[in-house]
């Protein structure tokens, strides 16, 4: 049997990276990046490389399976979608809609959101629906509804080769986006291009900036507000220029008074000539491309570093036009179609949001549902959904495609909420995750090459994935799976799908006159090409890589707002007690709660074992040497990890990763989580996952 080669995109992160993938014998052998791809020209990194491995049939969930006696045993496919409709149905006649509770990952296909979100907010009738889009970009999202009006990404991976400098500002994309920092990294080589990098830690993506602003974590916003107040203070910014496309700018003027280098140099402990030298750069720059990612989001202020950053971009003219504005990348793969699907609590499809009753008017007439029928309140927030779950008002949860008690913070708090539920659904292809030991129902599920469906990336790419294997066992799509459940409840009507494609059709309704506009796309148009750039309202549209290349921005007054936002300290600060702040992060080596790298050999034997990064002098004076295992205590817990001492920490501060729960081989004991903080920002909700006061002792 030869290898037969497809094209595909990344089920990894949200660069959309085309994958061309060997086929032997319903077995994928290889995979390489694709020639030609607009995004990664051919490159692939490590884990995308190392897929093959994730698809063995080992620890796959291959059956459906229901707890009973404290046991799970397998079942028939009938039986356990007729248990989930029946429990569902007799617990929202018991509790009410509002006891009932979706949380899902943002790598799923824009279909099965599609189908959730209708199955939950249509006909069920409750607004309980999240995912893990909140503790990833839901800060990102809430930025630019802030400042420009919509969620919605304005600028290009094309751009990169335009700019003249990068602001990368708690972003590790070494690690994190591989595929763009080496383009960031040869956009500097070849054209010369200035980078900054704003990151507490000394990462491998700041050994290539020219100024790297080591500031005290969460303190973001005073370091904008500063970097904003020199430009003005220095004549970088002509008021005439600006105003016609942004408000607020007296405002902001007058505010950013307070924001003096002085005294920004104090709350972010970087010196006053660094901060001033950052914003000379700044202001000469011909085209300044903005990145930030988890550094600003996972933080009580995530929403306020978002504005202020964007405010930098606006004063100096760096918006929609080639090589300048901000590119927000997103984690996941399908993170952007997530949030445009309406896949959280406050949303609903197509760009449009619950609380405005002219968007649930016209949700609920495409759908053909009374508009009461869609709840006028935004629904629980996923760190909500746990607190219902330990107070009773939550009594069912039904979660697909994400690892909430790995992935959220206080995990003992988790695990003792998601006990309490009458009905834990874990829908997942692999047993046992951490989510998984705990459920009452598993349902098994297919995995990305065994399913078809679309991913939106973060420049607003929609590609279409096929189905190239035929998953193990039972494992089913989860559009299926959805579906399924949804019409064992009496939904039939509702959910009459026999195709993805379907699916994708009806939701394309929803998107008609927005900017999310996929008017022209259909599968067939997908087949065979790299995607194309959403809106793109008819099948003769090329598609849009910028957005609001006018200097139209769609808030009330035609322009974006510049907002005057002041800094405030993290909830937690360290104290006698617990001296450090810890910050968390990720690997190159794993992805996320590390349930399909962490089964790959030749990335587990690259980083197995969880370590702690913490400075040299402050080891000494704990009398730690490298290699020494070592506890970290929050108020919460604590977590034990092998002592690494290196100045990439700051003094004062630790970095672990996010990766090393128990169930992929990994100890008990060494989940970052058991003692992150669940604090989060008032806007977005988002966790605060950076900034945790700690204590550390050598453990015995
Ligand atoms: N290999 C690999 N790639 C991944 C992932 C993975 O697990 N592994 N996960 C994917 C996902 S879901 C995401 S969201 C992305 C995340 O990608 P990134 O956000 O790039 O990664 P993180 O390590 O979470 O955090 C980024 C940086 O924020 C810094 N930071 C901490 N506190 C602050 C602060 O107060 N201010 C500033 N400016 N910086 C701060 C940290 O030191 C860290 O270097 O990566 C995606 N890509
Ligand atoms: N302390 C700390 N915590 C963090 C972070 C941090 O930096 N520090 N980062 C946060 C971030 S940015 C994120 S995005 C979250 C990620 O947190 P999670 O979403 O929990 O992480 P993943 O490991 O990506 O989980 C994906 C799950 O879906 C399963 N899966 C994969 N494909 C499919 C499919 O097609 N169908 C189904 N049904 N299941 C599938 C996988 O086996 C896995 O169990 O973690 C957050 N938590
Ligand atoms: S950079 Fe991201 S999208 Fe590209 S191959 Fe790696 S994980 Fe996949
Ligand atoms: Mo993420």
């Amino acid at each position: 049997m030869t290898i037969q080669w497809h094209n595909s995109t990344c089920p990894y992160c949200g660069l959309g990276c085309g994958l061309s993938v060997g086929v032997e014998n319903n077995k994928i052998v290889e995979i390489h990046g694709t020639e030609g791809h607009p995004v990664n020209h051919g490159r692939v990194c490590a884990i995308a490389a190392n897929l093959p491995p994730v698809f063995d049939p080992g620890d796959r969930l291959t059956q459906p399976m229901i707890r009973a006696n404290g046991e799970l045993r397998p079942v028939t496919w009938e039986k356990a979608i007729k248990h989930t409709a029946t429990e569902l149905k007799r617990i929202i006649e018991k509790y009410g809609p509002g006891a009932v509770a979706f949380y899902g990952g943002a790598a799923n296909l824009n279909e099965e959101y599609y189908l959730m979100n209708k199955l939950m907010k249509a006909a069920i009738g409750t607004n309980n629906m999240e995912c893990s889009t909140r503790l990833c970009m839901a800060s990102s999202a809430m930025g630019f509804v802030s400042t420009f009006g919509a969620d919605a990404p304005p600028t290009c991976f094309a751009d990169v080769e335009e700019a003249d400098l990068f602001f990368i500002a708690g972003n590790n994309m070494a690690v994190s986006l591989p595929i763009m920092f080496q383009r960031v990294r040869s956009a500097k080589e070849k054209n010369g291009a200035k980078v900054i990098v704003v990151d507490p830690r000394k990462t491998e993506t700041a050994a290539i900036a020219d100024i790297h602003l080591q500031i005290w974590p969460g303190t973001d916003v005073a370091l904008n507000n500063g970097l904003a107040h020199v430009l003005l203070k220095e004549g970088f910014i002509q008021e005439d220029r600006v105003t016609p496309y942004a408000s607020g700018f007296n405002d902001l003027k007058e505010f950013l008074k307070d924001y003096p280098p002085s005294r920004v140099a104090e709350i972010t402990r970087c010196p006053e000539e660094q901060i001033v030298e950052a914003a000379r750069a700044i202001g000469r720059a011909k085209a300044m491309l903005t990145f930030w990612f988890q550094g600003y989001n996972h933080s009580t202020q995530a929403v306020f570093k978002n504005n202020t950053l964007h405010n930098l971009s606006l004063l100096t003219g760096n918006y929609c036009r080639p090589g300048a504005g901000p590119l927000s990348i997103t984690g996941e793969a399908n993170a952007l179609g997530n949030r445009w699907v309406g896949a959280l609590s406050h949303l609903l499809p197509g760009m449009r949001m619950v609380a405005n009753s002219q968007h649930r008017r016209e949700v609920a007439d495409f759908w053909g549902i009374p508009i009461e029928k869609i709840q006028p309140t935004p629904g629980r927030s996923i760190l909500d959904i746990i607190k219902g779950l330990h107070s009773g008002e939550i009594r069912a949860l039904w979660v697909t495609t994400t690892n909430p008690v790995a992935s959220l913070p206080d995990t003992k708090w988790v695990e003792a909420g998601l006990a309490k539920a009458e009905l834990l659904i874990a829908q997942d292809i692999y047993h046992p995750t951490e989510t998984s030991m705990l459920a009452n129902v598993l349902l098994p599920a297919a995995q990305w090459a065994e399913k078809t469906g679309t991913f939106i990336s973060s420049e607003r790419r929609i590609q279409l994935e096929e189905k190239l294997i035929d998953p193990p066992g039972e494992a089913k799509p989860d559009y299926e799976i959805i579906w399924l459940v949804a019409r064992a409840m009496g939904f039939e009507k509702e959910f009459p799908y026999n195709s993805p494609e379907e699916v994708f059709e009806e939701w394309k309704g929803l998107t008609k006159g927005r900017i999310c506009d996929m008017g022209g796309v259909t599968y067939d148009r997908l087949r065979g090409s790299f995607g194309l750039q959403l809106p793109c309202p008819d099948e003769e549209h090329p598609g849009t890589p910028r957005l609001f290349a006018n200097s139209r921005f769609p808030r009330p007054d035609g322009r974006a707002a510049l907002l005057s936002r002041d800094y405030a300290d993290p909830a937690e600060i360290p104290d006698e007690g617990y001296p450090f702040v810890l910050n968390t992060g990720k690997l190159v080596w794993h992805f996320n709660t590390r349930t399909r790298t962490g089964r790959v050999p030749r990335l587990n034997d690259q980083a197995s074992e969880n370590f702690i990064e913490i400075h040299p002098e402050d080891a000494s004076s704990l009398g730690i040497l490298e290699g020494d295992e070592i506890k970290v205590a929050s108020r919460r817990g604590s977590v034990h990890g092998i002592a690494r001492l290196t100045d990439r920490a700051l003094q004062g501060t630790l970095f672990m990763t996010m990766h090393y729960g128990p169930a992929t081989g990994g100890e008990e004991g060494t989940l970052a989580n058991l003692v992150c903080n669940t604090a989060y920002d008032p806007h977005s909700k988002q966790p605060e996952l950076k900034f945790t006061a700690v204590k550390i002792t050598k453990r015995s």
